[in-house]
């Protein structure tokens, strides 16, 4: 593999004004004719011949000027395209080349997604199509002209708006789209086919109309009402919290079966996964309809920030992602609870990000090397990405960060840039140097900080002594030290104290710069509990060594939700640890006692205490092990944690079932969709003793739900209980929703997820069921991700037969979908923190893997770093 690197960037030798692509579409037989006006970049000091990408690509002719060029004059192979001698000024240089849709398998470039025809651009899937300057720096304006059969596909669409449209003969037609805003070619797009379409408007704060349209399948338009709701609140709230507008007159939206991503940002024609737009009460769960919202948010403010305003280099990615993702996170919490979002932020940042920032794959925010870049849409570029957004914001206060977004958009409109230019913008509207903070997006890791204090009772003062400890990671084995914004308060047995620090009101927060720093607050009358790191303010380990009054103090106590949450996971995390050590641990009562404090008063905030109720993950306990990580012990010990509560709460957890049930239809607002988690938490609970009357409830639940989250909540538990009754609802909800693929996705889903010994032999059924194939992303994902991803003791069978398992899979998958196998693989990113005998059959797995010929890059890549 041939490594890029971020310091060999050079600016474009050539320049791509405009662009012409004539689509004509068939099946196998595509013809695309791409016109390019070109000139040389005057800030390029290279002189040599004209160079394009491409990627598997059949050229058939070229012509410079108009005039058609000779075999001596071009070298035209299937990752390349090279032109000799360039003319002096302008010119246009027009390629036809041919693709086959239906082969693409990799669903990168132009492919066939059941019967329509779609594209997928990001990173570099536009050399699929025709040969180009494939790089976000190179801006163009297109326009493109698609023709096709008008029975195969009436519906013509592409970027920006449509100038033309017209019927020809042999029942073809054509349409002609124009965008006039210059945008690199990770941003095209192209969709045709037979499709239905939902209309509706929108008008804008200066009183532009937009025509909004989502595609879909035929018989699925009555499940975009939701979406086109999330997108027209979506478009609202851009202009009211970051003042953007939208800019073309129409916003369309496709969803498609087969697609790698979540979805896609192109402009003015966002390609979706039918899983995030397709929603009815009787087929989504509360989770779908969150996440439908929060990805059509997301894509939609791409629009300014990736589209307007877009990267230099793929180095910069989190420019776009991490800033996106933080959009759309402030927009959720906008639009349902604040806390209840972050403190499920931070358990996704937690579970995905920092077991990729602990493991071989560790790689800053901002990476500097990369082998292939399809690798790098990770948890740390989004992810962590968001969090570094935020700390930016919580350091220079919300007017500044404001102010700084506002000068970003003014200054760089049109322009292709990086994180300095970015920064700069924050440096310049707050007057801070910000070059310390540059640090977040330079190395890689998850920083610990360590926190001592100690009280004087006789002065009445608290000193408080952080520390940060920079654990070494891939490729950076020194630090530098970095800066923390660390949100905190001292809390007393009614609250919080109103404290002082250095003799002034304390605002409640301090920055961390050194490796280590003491803060010593005055007027503490009483022996405080330090609550550190409120609304988890910087993404960090944090290491304080609380006891179980003191977090019982938080819990009860602390005006910060996010920490009373943390407060009851700390706690738990306590107990399970000790008993992951010695399983016949005695469970504290006083954990118990609290936990039925939460259920007491659940009717106040359901989602927030549902949340609370909810035991660390087995991968959060792995995590917090961190070497010789057993998946058995941790399963057991959470598994006799859970029964306990279950006994001991029995009637509590009926009785809390109960008053959360909702009488009347489903709406998917957060405050019913908070209501229906308190109960199902309380439902698995109540079940985890196998308690005959839960298991009824669950049963009665299961058959009378009228809503898809309280189904699949009842069927999982049912499930989990490995009885009779759990075989009998499976099958049961197989034959109630076999002809939906989305559907019966969640059905594979939880049944990859059991942590039963039998669920490898189920999982290798299920891979025959009539419902499943390889070949597409979401069935791949819902079964077999799901198994490794999330199946922590089956997937870590100890004789390694989940792992010869899922290398087969990627094997399989890799020479059609390598994007998909290299995601896969991922599954092994903790290997190296498991006990010898796991660790020893997972490495033995990845050394086979590495030794197969012919392994794809994206494979390649994952396993060689895995390794490493
Ligand atoms: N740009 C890839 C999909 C997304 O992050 O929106
Ligand atoms: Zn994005």
């Amino acid at each position: 593999l041939e490594p890029v690197r971020l310091v060999d960037y050079r600016v474009p030798a050539f320049l791509i004004d405009t662009v012409h692509l004539d689509i004509g579409l068939d099946r196998t037989q595509t013809r695309i004719v791409a016109t390019l006006a070109i000139r040389r970049n005057p800030a390029s000091e290279e002189r040599g011949p004209l160079k394009l990408d491409g990627d598997s690509l059949l050229f058939v002719e070229a012509w410079l000027d108009g005039v058609p060029l000779q075999t001596r004059d071009c070298i035209a192979l299937p990752q390349s395209f090279t032109l000799h001698h360039v003319p002096e000024g302008s010119f246009t240089l027009t390629i036809e080349t041919r693709l086959d849709p239906s082969a693409n398998t990799q669903l990168m470039g132009l492919y066939r997604s059941n019967s329509a025809y779609c594209t997928q651009c990001e990173a570099e899937g536009f050399r699929r199509i025709t040969y180009f300057l494939d790089r976000p720096d190179v801006l163009s304006v297109y326009t493109t002209r698609i023709e096709a059969s008008f029975q195969e596909a009436p519906a013509l669409l592409a970027n920006g708006n449509k100038i033309e449209d017209g019927v020809l003969n042999h029942g073809r037609h054509f349409a002609v789209w124009h965008d006039p805003f210059p945008k690199p070619s990770y941003l095209f797009a192209m969709v045709a086919g037979d499709l239905a379409v939902v209309r509706d408007s929108f008008v804008t704060a200066s009183g532009r109309h937009v025509r909004l349209e989502i595609y879909v399948e035929h018989g699925k338009e009555s499940r975009c009402t939701y979406a086109m709701d999330a997108l027209k609140r979506s478009m609202r709230w851009d202009e009211q919290v970051f003042g953007r507008e939208y800019d073309l007159d129409i916003f369309m939206i496709v969803a498609v079966s087969d697609f790698n991503m979540g979805a896609m940002e192109n402009k003015g024609l966002n390609v979706f996964n039918d899983k995030y737009v397709l929603a009815l009460p009787e087929t989504a769960t509360d989770l779908d309809y969150a996440n439908i919202e929060a990805i059509i948010a997301h894509e939609y403010f791409h629009n300014w920030t990736g589209n307007r305003i877009t990267c230099r280099d793929w180095f910069q990615l989190c420019l776009k992602e991490g800033l996106t993702v933080f959009r759309d996170q402030e927009f959720s919490s906008d639009q349902r609870s604040r806390p209840v979002k972050r403190i499920n932020d931070v358990k996704t940042l937690r579970s995905q990000q920092f077991s990729e920032d602990g493991g071989p794959l560790a790689h800053p925010v901002r990476p500097e090397i990369y082998n292939e870049i399809n690798n790098f849409y990770t948890a740390t570029v989004y992810e962590k990405g968001a969090e570094v957004v935020r700390m930016l914001k919580t350091l220079i206060g919300d007017e500044a960060f404001g102010k700084g977004m506002d000068l970003y958009f003014e200054r760089h409109d049109g322009e292709a840039v990086t994180i300095e230019d970015f920064i700069a913008c924050f440096a310049d509207a707050s007057g801070r140097d910000l070059s310390q903070f540059m640090l977040w997006y330079r190395q890689s890791g998850t920083p610990e900080i360590r926190a001592e204090g100690v009280w004087d009772e006789s002065g009445g003062t608290y000193a408080l002594t952080l520390s940060q400890i920079l654990p070494a990671t891939p490729g950076q084995p020194q630090k530098q030290p970095m800066l923390f914004p660390i949100r905190l308060g001292l809390v007393g047995v009614k609250g919080d104290l109103p404290i002082r620090l250095d003799g002034e009101h304390f605002d409640g927060l301090v920055a961390l710069t050194e490796p280590q720093q003491s803060f010593l607050f005055s007027d503490v009358g009483e022996k405080p509990v330090p609550s550190l790191l409120r609304g988890f303010s910087a993404p960090v380990k944090l290491a304080v060594d609380l006891d179980e009054e003191a977090l019982l103090t938080l819990l009860r106590a602390d005006s910060d939700p996010f920490n009373r949450w943390q407060a009851a996971q700390s706690y738990a995390l306590k107990l399970l640890l000790r008993l992951v050590k010695d399983s016949a641990t005695p469970i504290d009562p006083r954990f118990v006692e609290a936990i039925s404090g939460i259920l007491a008063r659940g009717g106040d905030d359901p989602a927030f205490a549902a949340l609370s109720l909810a035991l660390p993950s087995e991968a959060d306990i792995a995590r917090e092990i961190g070497s010789d990580v057993d998946p058995q012990a941790i399963y057991g010990a959470r598994t006799k944690l859970r029964s306990t509560l279950g006994s001991h709460l029995g009637a509590e957890l009926l009785r809390t079932i109960e008053m959360m049930s909702i009488d009347g239809p489903y709406s998917p607002q957060a405050r019913d969709a908070g209501r229906r988690s308190l109960r199902n938490v309380a439902l698995e609970l109540a079940c985890a003793n196998g308690s005959k009357a839960a298991l009824a409830v669950a049963q009665a639940q299961f058959d009378n739900a009228n809503n898809m989250t309280d189904e699949m909540a009842a069927l999982n538990t049912l499930a989990l209980s490995g009885t009779a009754a759990g075989e009998q609802a499976l099958q049961g909800f197989r034959e109630r929703y076999g002809s939906d693929p989305l559907v019966v996705d969640k059905w594979m889903s939880v049944q990859a997820m059991l942590p039963h010994e039998t669920t490898l032999a189920r999982v290798k059924d299920l891979m025959r069921d009539s419902a499943f194939s390889l070949h597409n992303p979401n069935r791949v994902r819902a079964l077999i991700g799901a198994f490794s991803a999330n199946n922590q003791t089956q997937f870590n069978r100890p004789n390694g037969e989940g792992y010869s398992f899922i290398a087969d899979i990627i094997l399989s998958i890799d020479p059609k979908n390598p994007q998909l196998a290299a995601r896969l693989l991922v599954a092994f990113k903790m290997w190296r923190s498991l006990e010898a005998g796991r660790r020893a059959l997972a490495a033995a797995t990845l050394r086979d893997i590495a030794a197969r010929p012919g392994l794809s890059r994206d494979v390649a890549d994952i396993v060689q770093r895995s390794l490493a």
